[in-house]
Order: C-alpha cells, then sequence, then structure tokens
C-alpha cells in the first residue's frame, strides 16, 4: 500500500553543520553557509536536510553536549540566521529536521548546576545516587567514593562521576561531561516537549532523536552481566548492558513524542505532518516497535543503521541482502523503509570499502524502496581524511571504547564543493579540519562537469526516484554469486528498474535474462565494478562487469 506523505521517498541529507560551508570566515561551518549552498539540493532533488546540533555548548562532543537547548551558538550563527535558512528552504520546498538531544544534556547546563545545589525542580532531572560506600564517605573525606554498580560509559570508564558539592554520583551514558536526564521525571519529559515546541514554532519540521537507545536506565540499578567469557570486564563491549539500554520504556516515549507531534500539526493548523526520526542502534525487532502502528505511530523514520556497520569480509553481498531482508520482513503495515550508510560517528563506505564501491552504493541505497539517508559528500564519494596528525585530532570520545573506536574527525572533515583554496568550503586559511587533499580531483563543481562523475549519476538516481516504479514499486533481489547483486524494482505498467552490481574484484558476466524471467524491456541503470563505469537507457541482457560501457 503506497505511502504519499511529503517524506516516504525523500532524501534525507545529513548535513554535519561544522563541515558543510562557512560564511563568515572562522573557519567553521555555519548556518548562513547551508543556506548559501540550497541550490545544491535542488539541483540533485534532495528534499529533506538534517542539520546536526548547532545549540548553545562547549563542544565537548561537537554539539552533543547542549548547554542551552533554546539558544544557538554563536559560531554557528543568530536565531535570524536560522529564520533565513527557513524561509529560504521553504521558497525552495526544502524540509528542514534537527537533533534533538534528549538523554543528556552539557553539565555546563543552568539545569545541571541547579540540579547539583538541589533548586527546585531541578533537583531530580538528573540521576544522582549515592556512592555504594556513602556512608564511609559522608564521615570520612579521605575515603574514596564507590560507584553505585559497575555500569560503564559508552565513550569512557565508569559511567558515573562524584560531585563533591553533592556528594552523590551522577550517571553519564556519554562522557562526564554529559549528565544523563532522568527520563521518568515527569518534569524532564515536559522539558523535553517544550523544546520541541520552541524549534517547530521556528518552522522546524522534524527532529533527529539522539542517542534513544539509552534514553532509561532499570531502576533496579542491578551490575550488568559479562559478555561471554568475560570474568573482569573493564571495556564497554566486554559487558551485555541489559539494563542500561534499550528498556522498553523507550517505546512508550517514542509513540508519546510523536503523538505530540501530530497534535502540534493540527493545533497549529499546518499543513503537513512533522517527521520523527530516531537514532538506535538496536536489532531490528526492537526497531520495528518505533514505528507503533496505525492507531499509534511512532517514529516516521527508526533509523535502519545495520548497513552502517555490517563487516568488511568476503561476504559483502550475503550481508547486504540479508539487512534489506531483514528490515523488510517485519515492516509494519503502512512504514516505510530507511537506509542509512555513513554518518559522522562511523566510517564512510568509501574507505572502509574502497572508493569504487561508492557508485554501487549510491545506485543501491537509492533504487530501494523508501527513504535514503545520504551523509554529506557522499554524493561526490567524499572519503575519510586520514591524512590528520595527532595534533589535529580534536574528538576524544571513542564510542565503545579504545579497542574498537578512532577518532570520528576523520569522517567529519570539510565538504569539497571546489578546487580553490580549502576546497571552496572556507576563505579562512584554516578550516577547523584540514580538507581532504583529494579535493582537487574530487569536488562538487569537477564533477557537475563530468557526464559519469558519481555526482551525476547520483543525480540520476535522485530523478529517477520520483517515478512511480521507484515510489511504489515492488522489490526483487537476486544474490546470485559472493560479488554480484541484482536488485529489480518493478510496478505494473510502468517501466522496471535493474541494478546490477559487482563487489567482486574480478570481472564478471551476467546473463540477465537467466536470472530475470521476464526481462526484456528494462532500463539498465548501473554497472559498477574495477573499472567503474555505469551507464543509463540502454537494454542490456549481458552485463559484463569490469570494462567501461560504451554506449
Ligand atoms: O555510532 C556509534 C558507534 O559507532 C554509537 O554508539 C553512537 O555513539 C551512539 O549511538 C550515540 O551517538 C549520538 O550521541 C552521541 C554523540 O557523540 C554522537 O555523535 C551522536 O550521533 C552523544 O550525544
Ligand atoms: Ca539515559
Amino acid at each position: 500500500k503506497p505511502n504519499n506523505e511529503w517524506w516516504s521517498s525523500t532524501i534525507f541529507y545529513q548535513v554535519y553543520p561544522r563541515s558543510f560551508k562557512d560564511s563568515n570566515k572562522d573557519g567553521i561551518g555555519d548556518l548562513k553557509g547551508i543556506t548559501q549552498k540550497l541550490d545544491h539540493f535542488v539541483d540533485l532533488g534532495i528534499e529533506t536536510l538534517w542539520v546536526g546540533p548547532f545549540f548553545k555548548s562547549p563542544m565537548d562532543d561537537m554539539g552533543y553536549d547542549v548547554e542551552d537547548f533554546y539558544m544557538i551558538d554563536p559560531m554557528f550563527g543568530t536565531m535570524s540566521d536560522l529564520e533565513e535558512l527557513v524561509f529560504e528552504m521553504n521558497k525552495r520546498n526544502l524540509k528542514l529536521v534537527i537533533d534533538l538531544i534528549p538523554n543528556h544534556s552539557s553539565y555546563k547546563c543552568e539545569w545541571f548546576e541547579k540540579s547539583i545545589k538541589q533548586e527546585g525542580k531541578y533537583k531530580d532531572y538528573y540521576m544522582w545516587h549515592n556512592a555504594s560506600n556513602q556512608g564511609e564517605v559522608l564521615s570520612n573525606s579521605s575515603v574514596t567514593p564507590i560507584p553505585p554498580n559497575n555500569w560503564l560509559s559508552l565513550f569512557v570508564g565508569s559511567a558515573w562521576t562524584w560531585n563533591e558539592q553533592r556528594k552523590q554520583f551522577y550517571y553519564h551514558q556519554f562522557s562526564k561531561e554529559q549528565p544523563d536526564f532522568d527520563m521518568r521525571n515527569p518534569d524532564v519529559k515536559q522539558q523535553i516537549l517544550e523544546i520541541m515546541e520552541f524549534w517547530m514554532d521556528r518552522g522546524v519540521n522534524g527532529f533527529r532523536f539522539d542517542a534513544l537507545k539509552y534514553l532509561y536506565e532499570n531502576v533496579s540499578l542491578l551490575d550488568e552481566p559479562f559478555m561471554p567469557g568475560m570474568s573482569n570486564a573493564s571495556e564497554y563491549v566486554e559487558i551485555n548492558h541489559i539494563y542500561t539500554s534499550d528498556q522498553p520504556e523507550i517505546i512508550d516515549t517514542v509513540l508519546e513524542w510523536r503523538a505530540f507531534m501530530d497534535d502540534y500539526t493540527k493545533r497549529k493548523n499546518k499543513s503537513i505532518s512533522s517527521l520523527m526520526s530516531s537514532e538506535s542502534y538496536s536489532p531490528v525487532n526492537v526497531l520495528m516497535q518505533y514505528y507503533g502502528n496505525f492507531t499509534n505511530p511512532g517514529a516516521q523514520i527508526p533509523f535502519n543503521l545495520a548497513l552502517v556497520r555490517f563487516p568488511k569480509d568476503d561476504h559483502i553481498v550475503e550481508s547486504i541482502d540479508t539487512i534489506i531482508k531483514n528490515w523488510l520482513a517485519d515492516l509494519p503495515e503502512n512504514a516505510v523503509a530507511n537506509w542509512v550508510i555513513e554518518n559522522h560517528d562511523n566510517l564512510r563506505t568509501s574507505s572502509k570499502f574502497g572508493a569504487l564501491t561508492v557508485p554501487m552504493f549510491t545506485a543501491l541505497k537509492l533504487a530501494l524502496p523508501g527513504v535514503d539517508v545520504t551523509y554529506y559528500g557522499s554524493e561526490i564519494g567524499m572519503e575519510d581524511n586520514m591524512y590528520l596528525r595527532p595534533e589535529q585530532i580534536t574528538d576524544d570520545n571513542l564510542a565503545g571504547g579504545p579497542r574498537i573506536s578512532r577518532p570520528r574527525d576523520y569522517q567529519r572533515c570539510p565538504m569539497q564543493w571546489d578546487d580553490s583554496i580549502n576546497a571552496g568550503f572556507t576563505e579562512e586559511k584554516k578550516s577547523w579540519l584540514p580538507v581532504n587533499p583529494n579535493y582537487y580531483k574530487m569536488n562538487v563543481e569537477t564533477q557537475k562537469k563530468i557526464p559519469t562523475s558519481n555526482y551525476n549519476f547520483y543525480k540520476k538516481m535522485s530523478q529517477l526516484r520520483k517515478t512511480n516504479t521507484l515510489k511504489n514499486g515492488d522489490l526483487q533481489t537476486y544474490n546470485i554469486t559472493q560479488s554480484i547483486y541484482i536488485l529489480k524494482r518493478s510496478l505494473l505498467k510502468h517501466e522496471s528498474y535493474i541494478v546490477v552490481t559487482n563487489f567482486g574484484s574480478e570481472t564478471e558476466t551476467v546473463i540477465l535474462s537467466n536470472i530475470i524471467r521476464d526481462i526484456k524491456d528494462e532500463l539498465f541503470v548501473y554497472l559498477g565494478s574495477e573499472n567503474s563505469a555505469y551507464s543509463t537507457g540502454s537494454k542490456v541482457s549481458t552485463v559484463s562487469t569490469g570494462y567501461p560501457l560504451q554506449l
């Protein structure tokens, strides 16, 4: 059943505001910069922008540590810059989604300062608990306080930090500069609704709710069990986080927030519904619950992050196929799928699987049904900037611990607009992170002029997404060898589309008519391989990858 809401087949483009475009020559991207670049999205047929956090923040976690939820950080601009952005976006029929970070604030947030002093309603805004040796600590100042339990921060060490002033521990899933709210406190819940209303009043069309997986902690405060084979765990990955992640209360909260957003639409007589997306690296069966159901809808876009994380091994095709099928298998009625392959927290696909796979991923994800989530720069195949020197690294928050993680700066380098100094990102000599030196050839302006560039391929795919077939058609996948993956979209009486990708290192010949029974009039969309070529508009039944196709 087709879902014809404005967002149901949108491209949801992630703008990392620090790195997109600098308008005021301080080397840091800003809101005005985004406004200057809106025609980029029009050209590519992208309709929805998710702009990362731009709120007042000490930037211990690049804005995911919010000091004031109602204020724009001067680094990014002013409220009137946002007004201008919204105005210019409306003119172009673009929609704006922003980050909402409900799990924690910055330790510099006024609410946390008041909470330390146990002032009024702020007293229980955060998760305060006594030391497990509280009695001794209070009676003898030289005794070291012991945390309430073994819970670990996703970033580093214990999730509990002692506050000398309040003489209690506070809980933080992320860094100690990011104290967790107590989401069971009705005042906190109300506060989140107020934040939502505040930004919706300013023309925002929806939110990407951050880190929902960690919204609640089990009230038992029990120690978490070790992973199998571990007896003395000190790193995040060595513990099974059954009490600090994916708690069942999250689902109800997602549904409540969606209901609030829908109610807002009615109250304010808005012509379009607001969009709720959520970030949780959770099992598919949990994420399916985020969707809610017909009577109690939840997130329209609970991020499907499996393609961000799957391993690079001999089973790429199998992994991709399984991920696609798992998501579609249990999709609630009327729900829309979504596909994420990259973001500001993880390696870019181009760097993980190699530059040659960029057009293949572009083809696959733009041809899949539902919402595509694109990370900035992906349209030109931007790569992680591995040339950063240790002193240039700014991110010291290693998700999951140092054994499995690395600084996230590599994938957060400035957008590559043209071949001028600093890739046209800033006129200042120094950008906050160095531009990838490959910008001389890999940039938007250059790729626009090359018909076979990824930019133009992305654009073509984006145009095809507007067809009935790609909007509402059936999906069939063909997982025929370890390296060839084929995807077909078809809709009665409409043209069908076939995507053929080769993830192997060898040239392969694929007789499409042997695989797809009713093949006759299909439009061949993509052929990806070693020598990387793609073509559109031809009827082919035999594909040998590895050679540029001359058509
Ligand atoms: O991406 C991850 C690991 O590769 C996740 O564990 C991720 O760190 C987690 O889902 C939360 O991410 C979000 O909240 C963090 C912030 O640092 C991230 O940038 C943000 O995407 C804390 O606010
Ligand atoms: Ca929490």
